[in-house]
């Protein structure tokens, strides 16, 4: 497990106009991944990033992406975008009956492999899948939205997967944090277990991009960058 927290910043919650300058700022702030978001508006009542927006975005960063697939047949739609190497892809275990099938592919991309959950789902579905993952994705949040209240139970439910690794031997696993992750929710959530935390207008994400390198360092504080 890795000591400190990583930050994949939420892709979906940055203004168009401002795209450039996040970006810079995630550049000058060693931010390790961008979160893209892709919602199908079935799987989820809501329709946000594509195809074309990706491959825009790649020729724009180099950083390594955090997909979170929220789509029904995520093993054909998956297809469609450009999985690299080092870059991290979440499918919801909900969202089909192939869930092998999807980590399969996303290990022939040599990406690293997590399955998302739901706040609802339990952590046993997971059981014949543990050979697969790299990560496994916590929604803290019903998925669809950015700006949402955080489900409290879903602490408990971080640390109860956190212990399961440890006493399976799979600490390798790395637990991702996604939903309503302010700074507060975050240093929970960090001492639960988790190690990838999703940055949206919760912490970093603003309507303006002033502040942001402050708002960038208060997050790492949150996450295990300094004595707590
Ligand atoms: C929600 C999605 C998330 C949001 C993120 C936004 O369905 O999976 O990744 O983009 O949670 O962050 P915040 O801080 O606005 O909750
Ligand atoms: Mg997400």
């Amino acid at each position: 497990m890795y000591d400190k927290g990583m930050i994949s910043v939420s892709m979906m919650c940055v203004r168009l106009d401002l795209t450039m300058e996040y970006l810079k700022a995630f550049e000058r702030n060693n931010v390790e991944l961008l979160h893209i978001d892709v919602m199908d508006g079935t799987f989820v009542p809501n329709i946000t990033i594509g195809v074309d927006y990706v491959k825009q975005l790649r020729e724009l960063s180099d950083k390594p992406f955090d997909f979170h697939f929220m789509v029904e047949k995520p093993e054909e739609k998956m297809k469609w975008f450009d999985i690299r190497e080092g870059d991290w892809v979440s499918v919801h275990w909900e969202s089909t009956s192939h869930i092998d099938k999807c980590m399969q592919y996303i290990k022939s991309r040599g990406a690293k492999a997590s399955i998302a959950l739901n706040p609802g789902t339990p952590l046993w579905v997971l059981d014949e899948m543990y050979g697969y993952l790299d990560g496994v994705l916590l929604l803290s949040v019903n998925p669809g939205f950015a700006g949402q209240k955080l489900i409290p139970s879903v602490i408990d439910k971080v640390r109860r997967m956190s212990e399961h690794l440890k006493q399976i031997g799979r600490e390798d696993i790395t637990i991702i944090a996604d939903g309503n992750m302010s700074n507060e929710n975050a240093a929970l959530m960090y001492r639960a277990g988790a190690r990838i935390f999703v940055a949206g207008t919760s912490s970093i994400v603003k309507d303006t991009i002033e502040g942001v390198d402050e708002r960038i360092a208060a997050k790492r504080k949150s996450i295990g960058f300094c004595a707590e």
